[in-house]
């Protein structure tokens, strides 16, 4: 795994450098992954043992191709998957990225997350890149569909639920979420890229950033001279880019880092 700036692995010593930035940026983008939902017992992706795709293949639940071929299949899985979510709670990760707001002129919540535990912690303005699970769309005309969870508590890993058919054209409704090979919202998109391009400072967050194009945004963000800070337990590819690594749980690291942010500001004030 590629080195970079040493790892700071104590909550206790996050650096002035560090707080010093934050202080002085006039927009910070926070840039998400499953990661900073972990500790609300959402499953991550790729963590080894609990991740989802370790436990289940992603071309038979994740791709456009799969949800043709086998959409029971496929709406079980996700349904198990939003019922989990609507049980969860925001952690203290998501409530310190919702309290940044109060110190820093503008904040944007970039995430990758289908959840919405970052709007239920109080964040403003959140941009989902990878959809998000409470808007399910018919497939052929593209209306919003809004359902109840079909599988509250069962099983372990989801059951075959015959996905709802649209009120105004019959056709199939499928997980508002982007899956491989399908292209990401254009609003969103188009506002992350501009988010990222023109940040003072952006925090990588629990995210292996291995999935592309949204990857790409802390690249982008440290070409264009901000600072990057990554939270991650485990070295990722962005150990090497990242100005600042952060290495431990999110939950643990980013209210320290807005505990000590807040003293600055208000000692300056
Ligand atoms: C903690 C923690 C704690 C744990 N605190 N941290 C360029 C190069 C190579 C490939 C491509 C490329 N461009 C496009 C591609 C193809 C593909 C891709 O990127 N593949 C790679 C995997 C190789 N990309 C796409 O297909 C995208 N579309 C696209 O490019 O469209 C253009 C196009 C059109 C037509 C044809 C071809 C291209 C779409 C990608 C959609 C991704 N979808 C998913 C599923 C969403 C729905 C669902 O939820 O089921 O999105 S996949 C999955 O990965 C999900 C996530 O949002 C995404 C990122 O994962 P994330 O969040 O980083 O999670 P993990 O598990 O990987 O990492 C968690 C991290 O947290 C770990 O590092 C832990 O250590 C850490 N952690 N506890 C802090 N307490
Ligand atoms: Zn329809």
């Amino acid at each position: 795994m590629a080195s970079g700036p040493a790892p700071i692995e104590d909550a206790s010593a996050i650096p002035d450098a560090l707080i010093d930035r934050l202080s002085q940026a006039r927009r910070i983008v926070v840039f998400t992954g499953a990661g900073v939902s972990a500790e609300s017992g959402i499953a991550t992706f790729r963590d080894r043992n609990t991740g989802l795709w370790e436990r289940f293949d992603a071309h038979e639940l994740a791709t456009p191709s799969a949800f043709v071929r086998e959409p029971a299949l496929v709406w079980g899985w996700y349904e198990w998957r939003r019922a989990a979510i609507a049980r969860a709670q925001p952690n203290p990760a998501h409530r310190a990225i919702a309290q940044l707001a109060n110190s820093v002129a503008e904040v944007c919540v970039v995430t990758q997350n289908v959840d919405n535990l970052h709007e239920r912690a109080g964040s403003k303005q959140v941009v989902h890149l990878h959809g998000n699970l409470a808007q399910a769309r018919c497939i052929r005309c593209g209306r919003a569909h809004k359902h109840a969870v079909q599988a509250p508590d069962e099983p372990e890993n989801g059951r075959a639920v015959e996905p709802p058919r649209c009120r105004h054209c019959n056709s199939l409704v499928r997980p508002g979420v982007v899956w491989f090979g399908e292209s990401l919202p254009e609003d969103a998109w188009q506002l992350a890229a501009d988010m990222a391009a023109s940040c003072d400072v952006l925090l990588s967050v629990g995210t292996s950033a291995l999935v592309y194009p949204a990857a790409s945004l802390p690249r982008s963000a440290a070409a264009r001279g901000a600072m990057v800070i990554q939270v991650n337990p485990m070295a990722t590819d962005m150990d090497r880019l990242a100005h600042f690594n952060l290495r431990g749980a999110a939950g643990v690291m980013l209210p320290a880092v807005v505990a000590n942010l807040e003293n600055r500001v208000r000692g300056a004030a």
